[in-house]
């Protein structure tokens, strides 16, 4: 792991890039070739925007500067240091959306420190487990959950609305600059946890160039500049609302309107202001349902995107209908960022996640022997490039499962790759249920029932849900209730639930005794269909 970082003063201009844009910048530069960045993501990201009065972020009706969201940063940064964290350490940060949290975030990245974002939704049981896996040296919660978070590491703490907590009391005290931290290219940047079809969640080690490569393709590839205005309705424990959206925005020097959550009364209201959007499919559903979406509202977009569950194309279509804007689908994970888009200009093709991003590689491979398989024929994507992470945190038998040694990584989405190059998912070999753009794997859902008093076993499945994409079901074996079943499950974050819980008699199996999920998601198909 990396070592203690060497740190330098911020605005230290022997050592500052000669495009980062700052005043003492303004007179010509000399023909020096250019050094190697000292810190890969801040001298990219932050560096070029410190002294920048645009606008960065509308939150609550209120714009903040680049300037001004910095100094913020700068004060995580210190902060972080004040609470004993080096380079390298890791940050637990499991708080709601604000600009505060984003600034905890990028206070990260300047100080060295390896960010570890967590949903607010993860119970104790389950935060316990990150704190472990990750050897931790600081937890940042919201105050309600400060005691029952306490233990194995320091708690600091921040408020839903990023307003109070004791992490922005010891901010407060902090200077509003600071020093940079060296960090490489290969240095972590973010640790962040997904779960498998086996086990604990695991934590996928994210660089610096992991992070700033594939903002930087994004970024060119879908235009995106200062002139830009996101609609930012995602959350930011994930890479979709973190990286995607934030690192391409910092990057092209645009700014974002920050929502909470997603509410389509307050993105009806800023759709006339924005430029780009950025979703998972419920986002499009349920804007669909509304009536107020049409031409005129989206008139001045120049681009929504979707990603992270599979958009039906029947909503693609629905969009094109409604606002005559063609929605650009792209694919990624975790592990690799984004992999494959559409094209920018070009077909956009329903139902497709488009090409793969000018610097990855992507094959398409035989489930069990590995061999790459023809156009047409589906198989397992494998993607290799600059966006993939670099393995598991402290697993590296699970690394090697998963990321060949030649750097290729198996998704584990099935997919079939036209002979023009587009790839459409078709699957998933992994068991894994997508709610609203949130992974929840069976497995773990299966193994909390079957510890319940009275249950024999049980399969968890996933099945359409006309909002959520797919829906949480289980159908249990056992002298049980379903008010017990999900009584029994609150040590589970609320997402993973069931909807729907059935007591049924026996699990459907095939003749070698594996049960049969198919017929089970065939069975309970049209629950929540709409
Ligand atoms: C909230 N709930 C969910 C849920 N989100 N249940 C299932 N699936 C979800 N995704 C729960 C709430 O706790 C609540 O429970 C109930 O469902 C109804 O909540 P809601 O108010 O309707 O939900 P809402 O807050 O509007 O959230 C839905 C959502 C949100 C879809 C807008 O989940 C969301 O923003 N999802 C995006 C996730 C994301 O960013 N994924 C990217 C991962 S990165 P109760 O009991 O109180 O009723 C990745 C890589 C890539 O995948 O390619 O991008
Ligand atoms: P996560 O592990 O949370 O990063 O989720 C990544 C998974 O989301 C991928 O492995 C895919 O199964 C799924 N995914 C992401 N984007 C898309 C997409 N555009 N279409 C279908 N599935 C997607």
């Amino acid at each position: 792991m990396p070592g203690r970082a060497k740190m330098r003063p911020m605005h230290d201009h022997t050592d500052h890039p000669p495009d980062c844009g700052c005043h003492l910048h303004a007179a010509p530069q000399d023909d020096t070739p250019p050094r190697m960045a000292p810190n890969t993501l801040f001298d990219a990201l932050f560096a070029p925007h410190m002294d920048s009065a645009a606008p960065f972020l509308e939150w609550r009706g209120r714009r903040i500067g680049y300037a001004k969201f910095l100094r913020l940063a700068a004060r995580a940064a210190n902060a972080y240091a004040a609470a004993g964290l080096d380079a390298g350490d890791r940050v637990i940060v499991q708080a709601g959306k604000s600009p505060t949290a984003l600034a905890l975030y990028a206070g990260a990245v300047q100080a060295g420190v390896v960010y570890l974002p967590l949903n607010p939704a993860y119970t104790a049981g389950e935060v316990a487990h990150f704190r472990e896996d990750s050897g931790a040296r600081l937890l940042i919660c919201d105050p309600a959950s400060e005691q029952v978070l306490a233990g194995g590491c320091p708690v600091l703490t921040l408020a839903a609305d990023g307003d109070s907590g004791s992490f922005l009391e010891l901010m407060s005290t902090q200077e509003d600059v600071a020093a940079v931290a060296e960090r490489g290219p290969d240095d972590l940047a973010a640790l962040l946890y997904t779960s498998g079809t086996t086990g604990r969640s695991k934590g996928a080690m994210l660089t610096h160039r992991n992070l700033l490569s594939n903002a930087e393709t994004l970024r060119d590839l879908w235009r995106f500049s200062a002139a830009d205005r996101l609609i930012h309705a995602l959350p930011i424990f994930h890479t979709h609302g973190l990286f995607v959206a934030t690192n391409i925005t910092l990057l092209a020097g645009g700014n974002m309107i920050l929502l909470p959550k997603f509410d389509a009364d307050a993105v009806v209201d800023a759709l006339p202001r924005a430029t780009a959007m950025m979703g998972v499919p419920t986002f499009y559903t349920r804007l669909l349902d509304d009536d107020r979406l049409d031409r005129a509202l989206a008139a001045d977009m120049r681009l929504f995107i979707s990603g992270s569950a599979p958009l039906l194309a029947e909503t693609h279509d629905r969009f094109t209908a409604r606002t005559g804007h063609r929605i650009l689908e792209r694919y990624g994970m975790t592990e690799t960022n984004m992999s494959t888009s559409n094209p920018y200009d070009g077909d956009r093709r329903a139902g497709t996640v488009g090409l793969p991003l000018p610097d990855v590689e992507l094959k398409i491979r035989h489930p069990e022997t590995g061999a790459d398989l023809p156009p047409g024929e589906i198989g397992i994507i494998e993607v290799r490039g600059p966006n993939v992470f670099q393995g598991y945190w402290n697993m590296p038998g699970k690394t090697a499962e998963e990321l060949r040694p030649d750097g290729f990584f198996i998704t584990g989405d099935l997919a079939v790759q036209g002979a023009d190059g587009y790839v459409t998912i078709v699957g998933r070999a992994r068991d894994l249920i997508i709610s609203g753009g949130l992974n929840v794997y069976p497995k773990e859902v299966e193994e909390a029932i079957d510890a319940l008093p009275g249950v024999v076993e049980s399969a968890v499945i996933g099945v359409p849900h006309a909002d959520m994409g797919e829906a949480v079901v289980a159908a249990v074996v056992g002298d049980v209730t379903p008010e017990a079943v999900m009584a029994g499950l609150t040590g589970l974050a609320r997402y993973k639930q069931p909807r729907h819980v059935e007591i049924v008699p026996e699990l459907p199996r095939n003749t070698m005794g594996k049960v049969q999920k198919a017929a089970l998601r065939e069975a309970h198909a049209r629950l929540f269909a709409g």
